[in-house]
């Protein structure tokens, strides 16, 4: 249920959901937030309080930096005691890569933050920005018997289907179901009605505080495999100044080629305190590097294994967990544990 004493704090970053068509050009430009209340009066129709925060100007989420995490963390703390929930509307392009942040960077979180957009832009008539925002404020607003919220964790609604924001990815750059969480169930459904599976909430307690963490490191970077693959990529990426951690795209379940510069320069690496965190190329399963001589290999070589994390969650905990400036092994001991949910062991 959503009480009228329920409140929301409604944040737009940007995206396609705020765009309209230039009639010069026929581009998608953004447009204030007043008029995505102007394309949705239905919202004046919620019995409780939804508060807005815009950025100014919006962007689009290819622009999107850890900065702006750092910010939309900032706003969250500074609301956090005013409100039941968080709405965020972000662009589809990196919102999984936001969320999955987040997800990190909001240690203690017991509110929903839930990320939302849309495919088509809020004022065309077959838009699926209107039904998405609209769910997305009742499930941030929603309270079980005893007052407390139903999903307290940082999430992506989307066309239906609530899912956990840290094991989300963006799969379709055309359909409105446009994200896909391949390794771990929807947390609700939206139907006639919307159907929780609490069962899959990642457990916590209410009593915990919210902690806030801002920096994120960014000597990051993520090597994708394929058949071809030249020694001379490998080796100038591993040796980029001031690398601290690579997501390794791997094959299948965690395989790579078996040659022998591939194994010594990641081996080499590892030596110098270079994370590197094996995640597979495909959209599900997991890395299971014991399965085969040629996942095995890795992890001869320092490699750590990144069960079946998404790379969007891959790359942001590396940043989240170098940001904390532990020790090349501490890092590689927590990207083997999950934080918040974002990767089930075997
Ligand atoms: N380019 C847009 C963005 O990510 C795409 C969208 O929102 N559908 O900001």
């Amino acid at each position: 249920m959503c009480p009228e004493s329920a409140s929301v704090l409604l944040i737009y970053t940007g995206g396609t959901i705020g765009m309209i068509e230039n009639p010069e050009t026929g581009a998608l430009e953004n447009f204030k937030f007043d008029q995505l209340q102007k394309y949705i009066p239905e919202l004046r129709r919620f019995i409780f309080r939804i508060d807005t925060y815009q950025f100014d100007p919006p962007m689009d989420s290819s622009d999107m930096e850890p900065d702006m995490w750092s910010r939309l963390v900032k706003i969250i703390f500074d609301n956090y005691d005013k409100y039941n929930g968080f709405v965020i509307l972000h662009g589809t392009d990196t919102m999984a890569y936001t969320a999955s942040a987040l997800s990190f960077m909001l240690e203690g979180l017991n509110k929903p933050v839930i990320f939302t957009g849309s495919q088509l832009p809020i004022g065309v008539l077959r838009t699926d920005g209107k039904e998405n925002l609209m769910t997305s404020i009742e499930i941030a607003a929603e309270q079980d018997k005893e007052g407390k919220p139903v999903v307290p964790e940082v999430c992506i609604f989307f066309e239906n289907h609530l899912m956990r924001g840290n094991r989300t990815t963006k799969l379709n750059a055309e359909n409105f179901n446009a994200f896909r969480s391949c390794n771990f169930p929807a947390l609700a459904t939206a139907g006639i009605h919307i159907r929780y599976n609490h069962l899959f909430n990642y457990p916590k307690s209410y009593k915990q505080t919210l902690k806030p963490h801002y920096k994120m490191d960014s000597n990051v970077a993520i090597l994708k495999l394929f058949p071809g693959i030249q020694e001379g990529v490998v080796k100038s990426i591993l040796n980029i100044e001031g690398l601290k951690g690579v997501v390794l795209e791997t094959y299948g379940s965690g395989n790579a080629p078996q040659k022998e510069w591939f194994t010594r320069h990641l081996s080499e690496a590892s030596e110098r305190g270079i994370v590197i965190v094996n995640v597979t190329q495909c959209s599900a399963g997991s890395v299971e590097m014991k399965r085969y001589k040629t996942g095995y290999q890795l992890l001869r070589s320092g490699v750590v294994c990144g069960h079946d994390s998404t790379t969007e969650a891959a790359i942001t905990k590396l940043m989240y967990l170098l940001g904390k400036g532990y020790s090349p092994g501490e890092v590689r001991l927590r990207m083997n544990e999950p934080m918040v949910g974002e990767i089930t062991i075997q």
